[in-house]
């Protein structure tokens, strides 16, 4: 046991810690959820009859985030690894409904779609676009075969929201889906910005995950359906379990993953999480200053990440891993990427543009 112990305190040790990680969505889980997590270590979703309380804690927290993106009464939740889970489920879905086999996307929609063209057998038809997508090209790429476009809330590369609302009345008009991805952006947006990018806009999904800006445990991933009637395209019956039917990629889920996102989230509040959305942004717009100040070149952020145009990214990146910083990257848009999330702090950021100063011509 102690040998066992021993290894697994070498691995962690190898493990990057988060004061020194820059450039990921992910962020240390929040006390509250951890202890939540450990609490219900045992419990499996994928057989929810045997599992009730933790099954409540599972729609207590869809409740929530329902709330928070005005989901329509009828709705339908399911909860999820995260991102990757949410995306494919939900082009799942509209390929069942609609019988059609292409997806319009933007050019900076996240890699998870390019698996689910591939799992789904779905051709993606891209629209293309310096930081977003504007609702202006998303017309010309329907077509008679499009089964749904796919909108960003805070992408991948810059953080930035595509024009959703005015997405979200052409995909009405043509009678297409339109599945919003806001697997970053979710926790952030609504607190910061008045562009309204959810279920008001008249938008047939939308995911979110809690083990990014909801500062959860990983897994946790939310999937938000306008109507509960859709989830019957993806239902099976799950024969054998003490559970009758099952709807969605997985079959045995952690319970702890559910409980410990109702635990955060109904710990912090939509108010504990404006705090941290806005703290967030207080220190993104200290980062952008302190570049401003030394003509770094950056793509003016939206919400909290900030992509900074480099030269030569391979070299920045490991130039800046030999310092110890742990940068995103995107040598496509010529970019390292910093997100700002709850774990970085204003002391880390200052460290960081010194040594960032260093390693820049
Ligand atoms: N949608 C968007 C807009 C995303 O940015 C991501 C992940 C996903 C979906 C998929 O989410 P899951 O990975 O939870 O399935 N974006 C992060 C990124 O590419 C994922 C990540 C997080 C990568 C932490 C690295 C890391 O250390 O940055």
């Amino acid at each position: 046991m102690d040998d066992i112990m021993r290894q697994l305190q070498r691995a962690k040790e190898e493990d990057a810690r988060f004061d020194r990680i820059l450039g990921s969505m992910c962020t240390r889980p929040h006390p509250v959820s951890v202890k939540a997590y450990e609490m219900f270590i045992e419990s499996n979703l994928g057989d929810y009859e045997l599992f009730r309380g933790s099954k409540k804690l599972e729609e207590k927290a869809m409740e929530w985030v329902a709330k928070l993106f005005h989901a329509p009464s009828g709705y339908a939740g399911i909860f999820t690894s995260g991102g990757t889970e949410s995306n494919i489920t939900a082009l799942w879905i509209f390929k069942k409904l609609s019988g059609k086999r292409e997806i319009v996307i933007p050019q900076h929609a996240h890699f998870s779609f390019e698996k689910a063209s591939s799992i789904l057998d779905m051709k993606m038809k891209i629209v293309e676009g310096k930081y977003s997508m504007r609702a202006g090209d998303v017309k010309k790429h329907i077509g008679k075969n499009t089964s749904c476009v796919v909108a960003v809330a805070g992408n991948t590369p810059f953080g930035r929201m595509d024009e959703i609302a005015e997405i979200a009345e052409i995909c009405n008009d043509e009678n297409i889906f339109l599945h919003v991805d806001a697997a970053f952006g979710g926790f952030v947006a609504p607190f910061i910005s008045e562009k309204i990018f959810d279920f008001r806009a008249g938008i047939s999904s939308i995911c979110v995950d809690g083990h990014k800006m909801g500062m959860a445990c990983i897994p946790s991933g939310f999937l938000l359906l306008r109507h509960r009637e859709w989830l019957g395209e993806i239902k099976v019956r799950s024969r054998c379990t003490h559970t009758r039917f099952q709807a969605g990629m997985l079959g045995t889920r952690p319970g702890a993953a559910a409980a410990a996102s109702y635990a955060v989230m109904h710990h912090l509040g939509y108010e504990g999480y404006r705090r941290v959305a806005e703290n967030c942004m207080e220190n993104t717009r200290h980062l952008v200053k302190l570049l401003d100040e030394r003509g770094i070149d950056y793509v003016e952020p939206e919400l909290n990440l900030v992509a900074i145009r480099v030269d030569d990214v391979d070299e920045t990146v490991k130039k800046l891993a030999s310092l110890g910083w742990f940068v995103g990257r995107d040598e496509e848009s010529g970019i390292i990427r910093i997100v700002v999330m709850p774990h970085v702090t204003k002391e880390m950021i200052n460290k960081f543009v010194e040594d960032l100063e260093k390693v820049i011509p």
